[in-house]
This record gives C-alpha cells, structure tokens and sequence, in this order.
C-alpha cells in the first residue's frame, strides 16, 4: 500500500508540475487574448508624422500605428485605439496600464529598453535641426548650439532630441520643451527658439507642409546617432511582444512591411539591418 502511496504522491506532483506549466503558459497568453476579446490595442502615439498622425475626424494613421493594426489585425486583435502622450510620458503611461503598447517612433536606447520590452526594430531615422534660412548661427551638432551661449533649441519633453542636446552640455534653461511640431515650427519662425530639433523625416513633414522659404533643414545633426523604434510593450508581457514579433518578421519577409513604411519615407532595409539587441545595447 505504502509503495501505492508514494507513487501516488509522484504522480501528484508530476500532474501539479504539469497544470502548473500550462497555466503559466496559458497566463503568458492571457494578455493576447485579453486584447482579442477587447477587440482592439490601445496605443500610444505622439502625432509627429510621419511616425504618428491622427486626421481631424480623428483617424490614425502613420508608419508605427499602421505597422501596429497590421499585425494585431493578424494575431487577431481586430483594430487599435490611440492615444496622444508626450514622449517623456509614454513609458510611465504604458507601465501603469494606460497603454497596451507604444507605436509611437519611441526611439530604442539602452535606458529605455530596461524600462520596456521592445519588438524588434521598425522605423530608423537620422536626426535634423529647422534652422531659420542661411544657418545664421552656423549650427551642424548639438555641441555647437551648446557653444553659442545665447543660443536656444526646442525638442521634444523626454525626447531623444532634448537628451542629445543635454548631454551636448546645452544648459537646461537653453533646451525648451515643445509640445509638438506645429509648436515648435511657430517658434522658430517667431524666433524664440534658434533651432528646433526632430528626426529628419518629422522635420521634413513640417517644412513641406509649411510652404515657409525662410526655413532650413540641417541633417543630418553631426555626432548624432541614427536610431530605431520598436513597438514598446509593458514588462511581463513578453509573450505578447513575442507574438508582435512573429508577425512582424512575416510582414518584413514577405514584402508586406516595406509596403507600409516606404510610402511615409522610411527605409525597410534600415530596419532589417539591424536588431533589438544591437540597438539595445548601443551606447
Ligand atoms: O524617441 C524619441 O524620443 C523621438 N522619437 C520621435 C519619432 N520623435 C521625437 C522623439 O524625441
């Protein structure tokens, strides 16, 4: 009997061990389909295009959303809902559950990337300055605005832009944080920045649309590297990223992701380049 028992108690544990096993994986799996039965992810974007725009009736559009819907649409998620968020607040929004997920040109960094689980890359892009015409100032890099004492830069609150320009040693009271880019245009024109800093195909959409010839772009912003967004998803929510990726490579295989991105202005080749670990890792 006593052998009866013992084996009992191991095959107790074998079953424990098992249901224990697939119930992780099947809570790993929850938050994909937590988001099937929403039917839709919520997003957050910045509606900077071309990495993010929302139309006047409200649509969304942009590179990083329309990658986003594809491949949700492909696990099964049915749309996205967006949300506009400051860069500086998206990833504290996205870990305290306003956000399922960033699609938003939230540039890979190594600070980030511990605060986040990024896919794999999608939108590259170099960095540019919106000078007034002729450069009066003569700016090529962040360390140059840093030098002319009175000179000021506009860039996004928490953005990758704002970072360069600190560590670029332009004083704190020198960086100004704008809100968006029609803000930061104005600005400029008004001449209360000097430069207004964005990644070069962001700039290029304001000067296009602002028919100003009293503009100049500067890009690439000299010392600066080019960096690539991923979509950015909450710790603990690996698998769900996991599954954001396979779908992703698909698209990326097929051609389909190419299709998506080159309209707006980015290179597929850039993305496929290069990877998460690489961009994770870069200092
Ligand atoms: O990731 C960032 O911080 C930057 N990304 C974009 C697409 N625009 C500005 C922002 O600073």
């Amino acid at each position: 009997m006593k052998k009866l028992g013992i084996l009992a108690g191991v095959a107790g544990l074998a079953l424990t061990a098992v249901l224990a096993a697939s119930n992780a994986g099947s809570a790993d799996d929850s938050k994909l389909e937590q988001l099937k039965a929403q039917g839709f992810a919520r997003v957050a974007i910045a509606n900077e295009p071309p990495y993010t725009a929302v139309a006047a009736d409200g649509k969304v559009s942009g590179a990083a959303p329309d990658v986003a819907r594809e491949v949700f649409k492909r696990l099964g998620v049915g749309d996205i809902v967006a949300s506009i968020s400051e860069y500086g607040a998206m990833i504290p929004g996205l870990q305290a559950g306003r956000f399922d997920v960033v699609t938003a040109g939230l540039f890979m960094k190594p600070e980030r990337c511990a605060a986040v689980v990024y896919s794999e890359p999608v939108l590259c892009d170099a960095e540019a300055l919106l000078v007034k015409k002729g450069n009066p100032k003569g700016f090529k890099s962040y360390e140059d605005i840093a030098k002319d004492t009175s000179a000021t830069v506009g860039a996004p609150g928490g953005g990758t832009e704002e970072k360069l320009a600190l560590n670029a040693g332009v004083p704190r009271e020198r960086v100004i944080v704008v809100p968006d880019g029609q803000s930061g245009l104005k600005m400029l024109q008004d001449g209360r920045i000097d430069a207004y800093s964005l990644p070069v195909l962001s700039i290029n959409d304001l000067v296009k649309k602002a028919n100003d010839p009293n503009l100049e772009v500067i890009a690439p912003v000299v010392g600066a590297p080019v960096y690539c967004d991923g979509a950015a998803f909450k710790k603990g929510d690996e698998a769900l990223r996991d599954a954001f990726d396979v779908e992703l490579a698909k698209l990326k295989t097929s051609g389909e992701f190419a299709k998506i991105i080159e309209p707006y202005g980015f290179s597929a080749a850039a993305a496929m380049s290069t990877t998460r670990d690489k961009l994770c890792a870069a200092k």
